[in-house]
Order: structure tokens, then C-alpha cells, then sequence
């Protein structure tokens, strides 16, 4: 630094006034062990985000198994994830009950720490060398990926699209982002994290009073205050505040994750509030009138088709559908979003009876297309697995009674284990087809 002339050292030894003096943040709460008492929960919540995203991610997309990556020259950045399961049947609901309840709770904490750490973002100099400023960088990637990941995750299950990229895409490659800068970011505090945790008793903080919280001692990295002012809150209260916070969103979104009864107790989801009466009294994703189905008459047809080399095709009224032989399977819908239908009890016909009524081979895909118009979710493909797990079925009746116009009437597709939105409603035409092909 003595190379610099005289002026420029003034600039950068004197910190701007307000947020950059050391004076300006006093809360005698900041201090190594309550960041690392914050992370401690942090860490083993965003390892269940981080495996139960890329399972759902997995999940959503058939196209994803091992050799139906088509990318053009993806390299070793191709998916490596593998293909989706179709049992247990609460495979999906579990793991997305898990993703985005967890995802909420983990809303308070985050923000705690972020708390607990923000004199940092006003360090002076900005920059005290390269590997300070690297650091600096890798933290507003780690920063600004958790609220990213956290505001479009919140975003999508409140149904409110505001962005012009895909959620899907942009949540799954923002998660890579975050979760390179949080190893980062772990390597290098894992020790320093050793170090505060062992200088306080847990136990002893929560039975320190108010009036008996002081500072932590000065440390290096200056999360303590340089003039500590008397303590607002004990520690033991900042923390209450925190679990707290987290219990709330866990109490007011968890009903829609079980679904049933305690399906009301979720004042915070959107979804799932909207339903029919009797036996199809429960949770309506989009009605049929939001997805432009007009009612369904005599006249419908199921267009079968199967794969190459023996493409049969077949039409079948449902009546016909009806005099084939039907399977019942109790099975829930678990959304993307985290709430559920609960378990119902679905009859119809299994897809695999469909797939030999056209001769489609073992390992064909199939490709299900709804009545639905334009956008929104009105086709899916099904791995062949999927349709020859013996619960797999096209769904004509539920819970003893046809399928109402909103659960998808004259036939929807109910397959255990998927995300809810492979499950298509009010079905026009079936296509088996050769596996690679479902990308073409
Ligand atoms: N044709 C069609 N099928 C669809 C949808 C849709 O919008 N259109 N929504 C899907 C989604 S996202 C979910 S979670 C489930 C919800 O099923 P439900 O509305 O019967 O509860 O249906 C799926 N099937
Ligand atoms: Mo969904």
C-alpha cells in the first residue's frame, strides 16, 4: 500500500460514514457463536434441500435416464441423474412434502444469519487483497443463490410466475450455483465453525437472561461489535424468535403436504383449497373450466396408438374403456408445489393392458396427450417402467364415482410415485413409442 500516493490511502483507510463504521453496528448479539449455531442448522437442512431438489428435478423429467439426454455436444455436463421409479407409491409426495415444508422453515434461518453476518457486506476497504475480494465474490454467489433459490421457490408454490425464464430450469441451475459457492464456503469455515461452537454452551445460553447477555469476545473476523450496546433480547430470546418463525410456517403449510382434513390448516398454501363435494371432495390443481374443457360427451374417444414396428391404432369410446378389465389402486397426487390429494381410490385401466391392446414392445414409452389447448400441462411422457407398474392406470372412476369434470372426466392418467403433473387429466390420445424417440 505504500506505493499508493497519499490521497488514495486517505480514501481507503477512512470507511464512509454510516453502515461502513465500525461504530454503526452495535447489537451485542453478533458474534461467531450465534452465526455458527445458525449454520449448524443450516448445514444438514440445505444437504435435504439440495438431494431432495435433485430428486424432484429427476423425477419431473423421464427424458433425464441414463441415455435419453439428447443435449448436443453436453460432454461430461450431461445428466447423470437417473430415471424415476414407480414405487413406493408416496415416493414423490414424501420427497416434495419434505422439499418445499423444509424449504419454508429453513426461511427464518436463513434470514438469522443473514442477520447475524451483515456488517460484512460494509467491510472497508471493499477489498483488502485478491483473495479477500475472491472470497467476497464466492459470498454473493452463495448470498444471492440461497435468496434466489428461496424467492423462486416461494414464488412457484405460490403459483405467481412473475419472471420470464423457466422456473424448472433457472431453480435447478440455481441450486448448482449455490450449492458450488456453499462447499466453497464450507471448506473454508468448517473450522472456524469447530472453534465457536466449542466457546459457548448451548445450554448455558439459554438460561442467560437479558440483562446477563454481553458480547462474545472480540474475534477476527469482526462479527462482534466494536462498541456493543446493552442487550434489547437475550440470545436465548433471538433464537425463540427463529424457531418460532420456522414452527409458524411449518404449523400453517404442512396441512397441504398430508392433505384430508388437515388440509384447512394450511392458511399459507394457495393450492388445493378448491375442490369438488362428495367422494372427489378433494384438491383441484386447474378446474375444467380454467383449462378450457367444455363438458365431455358420448362422442369421446380414447386415440390409441402403438410404438414401431407394429403401429396399431385403435379407438375406444369409454364404455368400451369400462368393459375392460378395471384395476383399483389407492394412490396420491403429490404436486411439485408440495400439497396433495391424500390417498383416493382410482379405478380404471392399467396402462399396461393398454400397451399389449396395441402390441406396443416392452420398452416403449408412452406419450400421453390431453384435450387441453395451448399451454399449461396438457401432455406428458411416461417411461415404459412407469407404464408397467402394475398401479399404473388410466383412471376412469374414483372413489366409487366417475371421475368429475375437474379430476379430469371421461380419463386421466394416475401412475404411483410420479409428480403430480404427469398425471393428465381429461386424456384425447395415447402414443406408445420407442424409448430415444419421446425427445424427437
Ligand atoms: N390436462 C391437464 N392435466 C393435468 C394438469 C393440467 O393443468 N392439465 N395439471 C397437472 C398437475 S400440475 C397436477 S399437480 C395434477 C393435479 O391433479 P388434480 O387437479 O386432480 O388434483 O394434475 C395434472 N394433470
Ligand atoms: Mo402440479
Amino acid at each position: 500500500m505504500t506505493v499508493l500516493p497519499r490521497w488514495v490511502r486517505r480514501i481507503v483507510q477512512t470507511p464512509p460514514p454510516g453502515l461502513f463504521r465500525a461504530g454503526f453496528w452495535r447489537s451485542p448479539l453478533r458474534g461467531p457463536w450465534f452465526t455458527a449455531i445458525l449454520s449448524v442448522a443450516l448445514l444438514p437442512g440445505i444437504t435435504l434441500m439440495f438431494l431432495t431438489g435433485l430428486a424432484s428435478y429427476a423425477a419431473y423429467n423421464p427424458n433425464l435416464a441414463p441415455g435419453n439426454d439428447t443435449t448436443p455436444d453436453k460432454g461430461l455436463l450431461g445428466s447423470w441423474l437417473p430415471g424415476w421409479p414407480a414405487g413406493p407409491s408416496w415416493l414423490y409426495w414424501v420427497n416434495q412434502g419434505v422439499h418445499v415444508t423444509l424449504g419454508l422453515v429453513l426461511i427464518p434461518i436463513v434470514l438469522a444469519k443473514l442477520w447475524s453476518v451483515l456488517p460484512k457486506l460494509f467491510e472497508w476497504p471493499p477489498a483488502r487483497s485478491l483473495t479477500h475480494l475472491l472470497e467476497r465474490a464466492s459470498l454473493l454467489l452463495l448470498v444471492g443463490g440461497a435468496v434466489f433459490e428461496l424467492v423462486t421457490g416461494v414464488m412457484n408454490i405460490q403459483s405467481f410466475y412473475a419472471w420470464p425464464f423457466s422456473f424448472y430450469q433457472a431453480h435447478y441451475y440455481g441450486a448448482w450455483v449455490f450449492m458450488a459457492a456453499f462447499v466453497v464456503h464450507v471448506a473454508f469455515r468448517l473450522s472456524r465453525l469447530r472453534t465457536a461452537l466449542r466457546s459457548r454452551s448451548l445450554r448455558a445460553e439459554l438460561r442467560t437472561s437479558r440483562a446477563a447477555t454481553t458480547a462474545e469476545p472480540p474475534d477476527p473476523d469482526h462479527l462482534v461489535a466494536a462498541n456493543p450496546a446493552p442487550a434489547t433480547i437475550s440470545r436465548r430470546g433471538a433464537l425463540g424468535m427463529v424457531v418460532a418463525g420456522s414452527l409458524a410456517l411449518l404449523g400453517l403449510s404442512v396441512g397441504q403436504v398430508i392433505g384430508g382434513a388437515a388440509r384447512s390448516t394450511a392458511l399459507l398454501a394457495p393450492r388445493g383449497q378448491d375442490q369438488g363435494t362428495g367422494p372427489t371432495d378433494f384438491p383441484v390443481n386447474k378446474t375444467a373450466t380454467e383449462a378450457g374443457i367444455g363438458p365431455v360427451d358420448a362422442s369421446w374417444r380414447l386415440e390409441l396408438t402403438g410404438a414401431p414396428p407394429r403401429s396399431r391404432r385403435m379407438s375406444l369410446s369409454r364404455a368400451q374403456l369400462l368393459a375392460l378389465p378395471q384395476h383399483t389402486a389407492r394412490l396420491p397426487i403429490a404436486c411439485v408445489e408440495g400439497w396433495s390429494t391424500g390417498v383416493q381410490s382410482w379405478s380404471g385401466v392399467r396402462l399396461a393392458d393398454l400397451a399389449a391392446l396395441v402390441g406396443a414392445t416392452p420398452d416403449a414409452d408412452l406419450f400421453v396427450e390431453s384435450l387441453q389447448r395451448g399451454g399449461g400441462f396438457g401432455s406428458a411422457t411416461l417411461s415404459a417402467a412407469q407404464v408397467h407398474a402394475p398401479d399404473a392406470l388410466l383412471a376412469l372412476r374414483v372413489n366409487g364415482v366417475d371421475l368429475s369434470a375437474d379430476h379430469g372426466f371421461p380419463a386421466r392418467v394416475v401412475v404411483p410415485a410420479l409428480p403430480g403433473v404427469h398425471n393428465t387429466k381429461w386424456v384425447a390420445r395415447m402414443t406408445f413409442q420407442p424409448a430415444a424417440e419421446a425427445l424427437r
